[in-house]
Parts: C-alpha cells; structure tokens; sequence
C-alpha cells in the first residue's frame, strides 16, 4: 500500500511525480499557487496550459512540469465557496478524486498536493481538510489499484496541524 502523509512546504520544490496545481477554470494562470507553479515552471506551461482548453470545477487535466522537479503537473479546478449549497463539497471532492485518476493514467506513482479552493476561493480549512483526507485515503488504500504515494502539501503551521490530526486519526 502506498503513504499518505502531510508536510509544510512549498509544492513547487517538490521532487514527485506530479504536483496538483489550484487553478481556476481558464487554466491561463493566477495567483496563489497556480502563481508559484507558473513562475516557477516557466512561460512552456502556459503554452501546455493553452491547449488544453480549460477544466471545469471538479475536473482536472495534466501537463508537464518544464522547469519544476516535478515531472507532470495536474491542474485541477476547485469550486468558489458560496455558503456550501451549490455542491461544494462535491466538487471539490470530485477535485482530488479527478487528480489521482489523471495520476494513474500518467503512470505518476507520487503525488503532491496543495489544499485546494481554501484560499482565493475561500472554502472553509477544516471542512477542506476533511474532504482531502477522506478522498485520498480511498484511493492510497484500494487494494485494487496500483501503490501510490500522496502527499498534502500546508502552506502555513496550522494548516499543517490540521492535516497531521486528521491523519493521525
Ligand atoms: N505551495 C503550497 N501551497 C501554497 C502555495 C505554494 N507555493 N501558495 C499558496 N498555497 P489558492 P484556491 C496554498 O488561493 O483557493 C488562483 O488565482 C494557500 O495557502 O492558491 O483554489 C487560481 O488561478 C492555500 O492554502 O487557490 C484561481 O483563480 C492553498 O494553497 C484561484 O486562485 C490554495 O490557495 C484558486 O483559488
């Protein structure tokens, strides 16, 4: 069986198979993390990014990594948290879920990613944790798919409290 586990850092210096990038649905760039991947992938992942068309909310489509450690980048689109009756939690479910299929089909066997929509998009810490730990350990854990490696990247010190309790759990 493959690891779930969390750490504090900066995704873009992570040496896995694929980081998860939190874009919004134009895949053109953007604050944030989707800021940090950009930057530090350099201009070709805009250009990957361009012909993919977009990604709606709960989707997600790969790239390469360019510049990055990491070899593939999967872009997913978290939902924008409005009060948490317009499906939210689904989507941003679906989010995780979505990514860790495009890691199978990469053949990606570590993975790496940032707390999804809590951000600019604003969804609520706890309630995102729980869905990225819930989602993802279905995953880790299914006898029936190949071993992979996740990794839930926090951003700040509480953040990564958060996960570490939940994983502990
Ligand atoms: N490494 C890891 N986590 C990070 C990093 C980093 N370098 N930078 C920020 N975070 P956000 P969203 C954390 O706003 O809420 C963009 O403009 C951050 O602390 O990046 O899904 C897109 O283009 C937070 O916990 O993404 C969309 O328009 C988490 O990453 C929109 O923002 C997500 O915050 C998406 O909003």
């Amino acid at each position: 069986m493959g690891q779930l586990s969390a750490i504090r850092t900066d995704i873009t210096t992570l040496k896995v198979d694929a980081i998860v990038n939190a874009a919004n649905s134009s895949l053109l760039g953007g604050g944030g993390v989707d800021g940090a991947i950009h930057a530090a992938a350099g201009p070709q992942l805009l250009d990957a990014c361009r012909r993919l068309g977009g990604c709606r909310p709960g989707d997600a489509k790969a790239t390469e990594g360019f510049r990055l450690p990491a070899t593939w980048v999967i872009h997913t689109v978290g939902p924008v948290w409005s009060g948490g009756s317009s499906g939210e939690a689904a989507t941003l479910a679906s989010c995780y879920r979505r990514s860790l299929e495009v890691a199978d089909e990469l053949g990606a066997r570590s993975v790496a990613f940032p707390a999804i929509s809590t951000g600019v998009y604003g969804f609520p810490k706890d309630a995102a944790a729980e869905i990225a730990v819930e989602t993802v350990r279905r995953r880790v854990e299914d006898p029936d798919r190949g071993d992979i490696d996740v990794v839930l990247v926090a951003f700040s010190a509480a953040d990564l409290t958060r996960y570490e309790r939940l994983l502990a759990a």
